[in-house]
């Protein structure tokens, strides 16, 4: 049973026109983005917020992630070092590979918030890559306490 709900995530620009005529050259192939596993605890903060998700690249060329924006607030990538967090210097999206945010570890932080999302809502933010435009993610809202769970 899948427990995440569907995200909905809309192409920009070169990812959509590169899925058109795609050729299965792995050794040149474009960066080719998707992303999965988004979800917001419902903050328990009014100005401050935590986003999750991972996005995983199956092409043959690295892409970065630039910059994040949302309509709720400001969005900057955070890395947490020993107890502490810090902006993450390397938003890299590796060919063939993942970056991932996860509770623990990289998150992203919505701060500014203009209206607290409420479990249940979603949270448009837009992700912007170095090579594959804007990817747009439809981030669900859950229980201040919710946790992916992995495996079956
Ligand atoms: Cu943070």
């Amino acid at each position: 049973m899948r427990r995440f709900a569907p995200v909905t995530v809309v192409l920009a620009g070169a990812l959509v026109l590169a899925g058109c005529g795609s050729e299965d050259s792995p050794a040149d192939s474009k960066a080719e983005l998707s992303v999965s596993d988004a979800y917001m605890p419902q903050p328990v903060s009014d100005s401050m917020a935590a986003g999750f998700l991972t996005v995983t690249n199956k092409g043959g060329t690295k892409d970065e992630l630039t910059s994040v924006t949302s309509d709720v607030g400001e969005v900057t990538a955070h890395e947490t070092v020993g107890s502490s967090m810090q902006e993450a210097t390397d938003l890299a999206v590796p060919a063939h590979g993942q970056l991932v945010f996860k509770s623990g570890g990289s998150h992203l932080m919505f701060e500014k918030l203009k209206r607290k999302p409420e479990q249940g809502e979603k949270v448009t933010v837009k992700l912007h890559f170095a090579e594959s435009g804007t990817v747009t993610v439809e981030m669900p809202v859950k229980s201040a306490t919710y946790s992916p769970k992995t495996g079956h």
